[in-house]
């Protein structure tokens, strides 16, 4: 069994090679390693819904998903990309205080995710205002695309 100590120096060495989370003091990651927990998905399911209300958000860790999106003139939601290792989601339901505008279902089993709920993720970018500034800028164009793609 692996211990406590030797899963924390997991995580944390791979929080610091997540590119959204450059420029974060080690203590800030430390602590997130220690409120996070770790979610498996098998490919098919769904991890989030869109219209659901949510308040996580999650980092990948092993594994891909899939991003898809209801669109006017089809009767399927749409697929608009492939998120993989590294990559994070859930972020704009929490920035935008909105219900979750995609779903993501995972696209490959034994996919782990890193998840952080609402107050620890507001510990974690709010007293980062680069982070802040980068993520809300973010979030403000993904909603300018999903409108370019007449998204529902
Ligand atoms: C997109 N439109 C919408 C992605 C992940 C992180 C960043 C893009 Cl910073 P949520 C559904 C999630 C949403 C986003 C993710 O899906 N998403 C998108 C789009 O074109 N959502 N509306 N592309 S991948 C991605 C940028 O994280 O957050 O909580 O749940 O609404």
């Amino acid at each position: 069994m692996q211990t406590t100590q030797a899963r924390h120096q997991e995580y944390f060495s791979f929080l610091c090679s997540v590119s959204l989370l450059r420029g974060l003091p080690e203590e800030k990651l430390a602590k997130i390693v220690d409120c996070l927990e770790v979610d498996h998905f098998e490919k098919g399911e769904h991890i989030i819904r869109e219209g659901e209300e949510g308040n996580t958000f999650f980092i990948i860790a092993k594994g891909e998903v899939k991003v898809t999106q209801s669109t006017e003139g089809f009767a399927e939601p749409q697929e608009i990309k492939t998120l993989g290792v590294g990559d994070y989601f859930g972020e704009k339901a929490l920035i935008s205080e909105d219900v979750r505008s995609a779903n993501i279902i995972c696209n490959e089993n034994d996919t782990n995710c890193l998840v952080v709920d609402r107050d620890n993720f507001n510990q974690m970018v709010g007293t980062y205002e680069e982070l802040q500034a980068y993520l809300k800028e973010y979030v403000e164009e993904l909603s300018r695309s999903d409108e370019r793609r007449n998204a529902l």
